[in-house]
């Protein structure tokens, strides 16, 4: 494989879609490629000096005269400066809206040409693709792109029902980095955490978006614990949170609810629990999913976007309809009760991770797309 320049741009901060395009820029150097993160901050996960990556800022000015900061404008005019200076062979965009389309401005700003692989991640098509004002942009967005690719078969379907394009999109699915998830040990974290040894651990991971359905996860939880010991981990933060507070305070098992906000090393929490609930109403794949099983972790989770794509049914989890809290205990409790079933489903979601979402082989999907439109110069 001949070693390439690569761009990639994402949103940094917290979030499914900055998180993969990281360790996907930092798979790539470990494989001897040139990254350039072309960003409006240091992605989050760029945590350690790597030799062959570079973060190229996106300083977007606040003018006076401006009632918006031009983002989109300025990410396009730094695009085009880096790849002259860097002499890069294709940029990787993370989002029809506004990436894809700050990728077309560039390159016809640009005097040197450049391939553009871009990824959908699911907002953009899901939220932005219902706005009729938006289709438009995300239409020009994917065709101006040589490569689309999307997070998921169920994202890819919804794309097509929502904007009208021919454009070929390929499912490339998410991945973890499996040396950073894998089970750990968690020496007497559980303990301090107050959980008994008698007491099985639920856990949702998320940014609290009303999506999230977080009240569902809750719902669940408390239909589980009437039935058995357990605790529930909440981590992440985000606009329901409040919301969640309040709805918990009520409950007869508040202090069986750990609130943990953002955290960093989730393999150790991941390695604590006994099962991952994701019950959205909207999710292209569900990345927390994947970190989950990559630690031994089945998952339940809504018929929803890419979910049934990650958890196999009766095998490394279960799927049940949005909203079917009573569908989830039940599962849950028959799940958690049944030591050699949990044993089972906790080895076949390590060795989904490692099959069908192995990191090597997603990195290496990525390195045949980027290979067929690379611009040398
Ligand atoms: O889930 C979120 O709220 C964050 C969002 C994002 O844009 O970063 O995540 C999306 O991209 C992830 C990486 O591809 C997917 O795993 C998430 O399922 C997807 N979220 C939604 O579709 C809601």
């Amino acid at each position: 494989m001949r070693k390439l320049k690569i761009g990639i741009t994402c949103y940094p901060t917290v979030g499914g879609s900055g998180v993969l395009a990281t360790e996907l820029g930092k798979m790539l150097a470990e494989r001897g490629h040139e990254i350039h993160f072309i960003t409006s901050s240091m992605p989050f996960r760029l945590n350690r000096m790597y030799p062959n990556i570079f973060f190229h800022e996106v300083d977007v000015n606040q003018y006076s005269v401006f009632q918006y900061p031009p983002y989109d404008i300025a990410l396009a005019s730094k695009i085009a400066e880096v790849v002259k200076e860097q002499q890069i062979n294709v940029m990787h965009v993370h989002y029809a809206i506004p990436h894809a389309v700050c990728a077309a401005l560039a390159r016809n700003m640009s005097d040197v040409d450049f391939g553009v692989v871009t990824t959908l991640h699911g907002t953009d098509i899901t939220v932005l693709g219902q706005d009729s004002s938006m289709v438009k942009p995300i239409k020009y967005g994917i065709e101006a792109s040589d490569i689309v690719t999307a997070v998921s078969t169920a994202l890819k379907e919804q794309t097509y029902d929502l904007i009208p394009t021919e454009k070929d999109i390929e499912t490339v699915y998410n991945f973890v980095d499996e040396r950073v998830y894998k089970p750990v040990d968690v020496g007497n974290l559980r303990a301090q955490f107050g959980i008994r040894d008698d007491e099985k651990v639920l856990i949702h991971v998320s940014n609290f978006r009303k999506i999230k359905n977080v009240d569902h996860i809750v719902e669940a939880f408390m239909s589980v614990r009437k039935e058995m010991p357990a605790k529930l981990m909440l981590v992440g933060d985000g606009p329901e949170m409040n919301r969640i507070m309040q709805m918990v305070k009520e409950t007869p098992y508040k202090e069986d609810v750990l609130f943990l906000g953002r955290q960093e090393n989730l393999s150790e929490l991941y390695s604590m629990s006994d099962l991952m609930l994701l019950l959205s109403s909207k999710e292209s794949f569900g990345l927390v999913l994947l970190e989950a099983m990559a630690c031994g972790v089945p998952g339940i989770g809504t018929n929803v976007g890419g979910i049934p794509e990650v958890i196999e049914h009766g095998k490394t989890g279960f799927i049940v309809e949005e909203g079917d809290v009573e569908a989830v205990a039940k599962h849950a409790v028959a799940l958690l009760r049944d030591e050699s079933r949990l044993a089972q489903f906790k080895a076949h979601a390590k060795e989904a991770v490692a099959t069908r979402f192995s990191s090597a082989s997603i990195v290496e999907q990525y390195e045949a797309l980027y290979d067929k439109v690379a611009v040398w110069h």
